[in-house]
Order: structure tokens, then C-alpha cells, then sequence
């Protein structure tokens, strides 16, 4: 076995995003790029020697080859042990608890989450720090800027690890062990939920469709759902992890999970359905005959999420990020809880969790969770969710009704403008920041607006400072509009537009949000010229 010291140069864009570095997947397997960026990665961490760590992905295209590569820096950088899922798969979650549970120095996930995976589509690597969540902007730009400045990297030369065989082994003078990336994350739900009362739910004969979209949901949803919990076997659809994900786009939405979504709206359906992203940290969430808007569930989840055992003492606080509906704000007004606006990400989310400031945690891109992990986690959602239908007797559609009678309704959508023209977008944008002095008392599509700024937000626990967040657009009796270029995407920019209004009138709780927002979608239009800008007549996705 030899310890290799091999000559590289600095590769151009390695900038971690929203949510780590993705780009395609040809582009990480091109020569030293994986490489430099790992290499990188323990100097942005004050060097990998002595470190123990998490490694496991959500097994798209690259996922076990990259996990090899990784593991053989790992073992030439010095670095004590390596805890790794089986054949390489942990889910973003399982990866959080594990580091957390096992006291590591932190962890490395390849995912890039719910982008579509294989040769022509994406890849991605992230640094997880220490308490389990995703490296904050100032470790994240360590790590970039030692991109900028890399020489060489240290690797061994041997032969692949069996990642298949779970235990202990060695590589070189690293430990390694193979874990089942399954076991403690499932024992972790068994102790936040009541799982008697949801078994007794399935006993029944609650019915339910859980999409795993051929992600790495696929094992950790049939073992829970189907044989800790007892629902029948079929329960999981897509359960098989596949490495392109079965073709599709693993992102758990009603455009890229429509055959989950049309057989909820059937009335014949199922009671109850839910899908997962790649990397299972995200969630939908369906009831017979409906749709429950990531703003909504997590809203509802934080107002009910008394009922399962874990959080039966209340929640010491709750947050979402700023783009996410208002609907939490309404819940936390009357539990008396504070509630925290976030950039978007869920590495701002870590500082409340740790300092308990927070409990429960969203975003309108279906995550949800807890401080159970510094993670999002779709399963976690789920499972809440069926402890609330158990514990209530209520259907979804019921808990919702009861939910806007209680709280008022905000309707909300996210339209994306995805494979935009970078310069386009930046325009778009730039175009806006010039006029928020302008636009106040000014009327599009029949709104008036009462305010415009830049999000940026002051972190309350560490006092660390972000600005550009998102460009706000408020409009009078509770409309907003929100323009925001993603930070997740591989190709151009993604103008994500997310709009919302509120009403308290209850003869409208019941409309369809696209044709409720449509004045307010008309004045996104019109406000930013979206159409005429980027020359569509709509959005790629409305979720
Ligand atoms: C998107 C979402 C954001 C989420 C991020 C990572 O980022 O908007 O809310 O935290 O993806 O999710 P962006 O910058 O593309 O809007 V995941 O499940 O892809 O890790
Ligand atoms: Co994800």
C-alpha cells in the first residue's frame, strides 16, 4: 500500500452553494476534481488527522466509486476512522444522527439531493460539521478558498474496500467500520414517535403510498413503515435505490411525483401519501384528495407536534426560512413560541437548534425537522404527520380545515424559471434591487405595493451576517412576492419566484391556490418583467 502525494492545480467554481458543491457528474469525475475538493475539505477543517468521520451518499452514479476515492485520502491524510453506511448509503438524516450519536468530527455526504443523478446528470459533496449539520458559510468558505490554492493531494494507492460487509477493517492505519445505515436511524423514530398508536392505525386499515423514488429512502421507509410499523407490503412504491434514480427527478413535488400526487387527488386513493427526495431529507405530504403545501405541513406539524411523544413538553421555539409561507408565524403568535426568519438552507437553521432556541424547523422546498438531527428529514415528517392522524382520528384533509379555521389560510406557490440565461437572471434581479424605493404605493395587476428590500439576516447566536438572501416584495392585506436565484442548480440560473396572500375569510379557504394567488401571479409578472425577460410564457414547476 503506498502513500501517494499527486500534483494537481486549482480547478475554477468549486464554491459550495445552498447545499454543498453539485455540479454533472462528468465534471466530478473529470481528473482531480473530487480529489482537490476533498483534499480541500480537511484543510478547511484544520487538517483530517486523528479525525473520525461519517461517509455514506444516497447511491446515485459515482456514489460507492467516489466513497473509495474518499475513503484512500482519508487513510493517507491521517485520519483515525471512518464510519461508513453499507455499499456506501446513508440518507441526509441517518448521516446527521450518526455523527452526532457517534460523537465524530463531523462527516462527508455525496448527494446532490434532488437533482436527477447519472452519467449525464448530477453529483455532489458536502461537509458536515460536528453537531450534524451542514457546514456554516464560514467553514464552507474555508474550504473554497483552499481550492483556490491547492498544490497536491495525498491518497493511497490499494485495492478497493468491501463496502458490502458489515464491521470493522482496516486501510492502512485507518479504521473503518460498515454500519447498517438503517438500524439506529429507525430506533431514533421509535423513540420521537408513538409507534403503537400508528400501528394500531395501520391495524385498521388506514391505507398509505409512500414514493422512495428509487432513492435512498427506498430501505429505511420499508423497514419502518412496512416492518416496524406493519403496514402491508406495497406500501413503499420505488423502493429500490437505482443509481439514476429510475430515469426520474427524485424531488417530491406534484410536478416530479405525479403519479404519487394523482393517485391522492383519486377519491378512490389511498388516505394518505408521501414521497421522499434523493437523499431523504425532504417530504410531501398528500391526504385523500389533497395537497398539503410544505408552508402548510409545517405549520400544522408545529402546532400538533405535542401529540407524539417527543415534543409533549412543547417546543422551545420555531423557524423557517424567510421565503416560507407566514402560516408558522400565525401558530407560533398563538402558542406564545418565537419564531426565527432564516435565510434559505438548512445551515442556518444549526446555530437555534444547538442553542435551543428552536425545535422545529422548515422550509416551503418540502423539509421539515427537528432538533432530533441537524438535518432536515422527510421521514421524520411523515412519521409525525401519522402520529398526529393517529392521535386525532382525523383525516388530512380535516386536520387542514380545522388548521385555516383556526389560524386563517395563506395560500402559497413556488414557480421556478429553471435553465435561465445567467445574465438574464442577474438582470432580473439587478433590475429590482434599482427600484425599492420606487415600487412602494405603486399598483400591479390591482395590488399595491408597501415595501421592498434585500433579505439579510444577523445570525442571533453567533452574530454572523448574510446578506443577498432574496428580494422581498410586500404588497397591502398580506401579499408578498419573493425573487430568489437558486443556489442548488447545474445549468444557468433558476429564478425561483414564491408567492403568497393570506385570508381570513372563511368562504375561501377552500380555493385552489393557483387560481387564488392569480392576481398576485400576475403581478410577479409584471413587477419583474419575468416573461418578457426570460421569454417564457410560464414557469418549468409550480409547487
Ligand atoms: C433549494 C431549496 C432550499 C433547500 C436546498 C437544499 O435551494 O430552495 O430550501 O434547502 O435546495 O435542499 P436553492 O438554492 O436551489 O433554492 V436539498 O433537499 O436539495 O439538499
Ligand atoms: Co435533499
Amino acid at each position: 500500500m503506498e502513500r501517494l502525494t499527486v500534483k494537481t492545480a486549482p480547478i475554477e467554481g468549486q464554491k459550495p452553494g445552498t447545499s454543498g458543491l453539485r455540479k454533472k457528474t462528468e465534471v466530478f469525475m473529470g481528473q482531480h476534481y473530487l480529489e482537490n475538493f476533498v483534499q480541500a475539505i480537511w484543510e478547511g477543517i484544520g487538517g483530517a488527522r486523528g479525525k473520525t468521520l461519517v461517509l455514506g451518499g444516497d447511491g446515485r452514479y459515482f456514489n460507492e466509486r467516489a466513497a473509495q476515492v474518499i475513503l484512500r485520502m482519508a487513510a493517507a491524510s491521517g485520519v483515525a476512522k471512518v464510519i461508513v453506511g453499507q455499499n456506501a448509503l446513508l440518507s441526509t438524516p441517518a448521516a446527521s444522527h450518526l455523527i452526532r450519536t457517534r460523537g465524530t468530527d463531523g462527516g462527508i455526504i455525496m448527494s446532490a439531493s434532488h437533482n436527477p443523478g447519472g452519467p449525464d446528470e448530477d453529483f455532489g459533496i458536502k461537509f458536515n460539521t460536528p453537531n450534524g449539520g451542514p457546514a456554516p458559510e464560514e467553514v464552507t468558505t474555508r474550504i473554497y478558498e483552499a481550492t483556490k490554492t491547492i498544490e497536491a493531494y495525498e491518497i493511497l494507492e490499494t485495492q478497493d474496500l468491501d463496502l458490502n460487509r458489515l464491521g470493522e477493517t482496516h486501510l492502512a492505519d485507518m479504521e473503518v467500520e460498515v454500519v447498517d445505515p438503517v438500524a439506529d436511524y429507525a430506533l431514533l423514530m421509535e423513540n420521537l414517535f408513538d409507534f403503537d398508536a400508528i400501528r394500531k392505525l395501520f391495524d385498521g386499515g388506514f391505507t398509505m403510498r409512500f414514493d422512495a423514488m428509487h432513492a435512498v429512502t427506498g430501505p429505511y421507509a420499508k423497514a419502518i413503515f412496512e416492518d416496524i410499523l406493519g403496514a402491508p407490503a406495497g406500501t413503499v412504491m420505488n423502493g429500490e435505490p437505482k443509481a439514476d434514480f429510475g430515469g426520474g427527478h427524485p424531488d417530491p413535488n406534484p410536478h416530479w411525483a405525479k403519479a404519487l400526487f394523482n393517485t391522492l387527488m383519486d377519491e378512490g386513493g389511498p388516505d394518505f401519501g408521501a414521497a421522499s427526495d434523493g437523499d431523504g431529507d425532504r417530504n410531501m405530504i398528500l391526504g385523500r384528495g389533497t395537497y398539503v403545501s410544505p408552508s402548510d405541513s409545517l405549520a400544522v406539524l408545529a402546532a400538533n407536534a405535542h401529540v407524539a411523544p417527543a415534543y409533549s413538553g412543547g417546543l422551545k421555539g420555531v423557524a423557517r426560512s424567510m421565503p416560507t409561507s407566514g402560516a408558522l408565524d400565525r401558530v407560533a403568535k398563538k402558542m406564545g413560541l418565537d419564531c426565527y426568519e432564516t435565510p434559505t438552507g438548512w445551515k442556518f437553521f444549526g446555530n437555534l437548534l444547538d442553542a435551543g432556541r428552536a425545535t422545529i424547523c422548515g422550509e416551503e422546498s418540502f423539509g421539515t425537522s427537528s432538533d432530533h438531527v441537524r438535518e432536515k428529514d422527510g421521514l421524520w415528517a411523515v412519521l409525525l404527520w401519522l402520529n398526529i392522524l393517529a392521535k386525532t382520528g382525523r383525516s388530512v384533509r380535516e386536520i387542514m380545515q380545522d388548521h385555516w379555521a383556526e389560524f386563517g389560510r395563506i395560500f402559497y406557490t413556488r414557480h421556478d424559471y429553471e435553465a435561465v440565461e445567467s445574465d438574464v437572471a442577474s438582470d432580473l434581479m439587478d433590475g429590482l434591487r434599482a427600484r425599492f424605493d420606487d415600487l412602494p404605493g405603486q399598483s400591479f395587476a390591482g395590488r399595491t405595493v408597501i415595501g421592498a428590500d434585500e433579505f439579510a439576516y444577523d445570525d442571533p447566536v453567533d452574530g454572523s451576517h448574510a446578506a443577498g438572501q432574496g428580494i422581498r416584495i410586500l404588497f397591502e392585506d398580506g401579499g408578498r412576492i419573493v425573487f430568489r436565484l437558486s443556489g442548488t442548480g447545474t445549468a444557468g440560473a433558476t429564478i425561483r419566484v414564491y408567492i403568497e396572500d393570506a385570508t381570513d375569510d372563511p368562504a375561501r379557504f377552500g380555493e385552489d391556490p393557483q387560481e387564488a394567488l392569480a392576481p398576485m401571479i400576475a403581478a410577479a409578472d409584471e413587477v419583474a418583467g419575468l416573461h418578457a425577460r426570460t421569454g417564457r410564457t410560464g414557469p418549468d414547476v409550480r409547487s
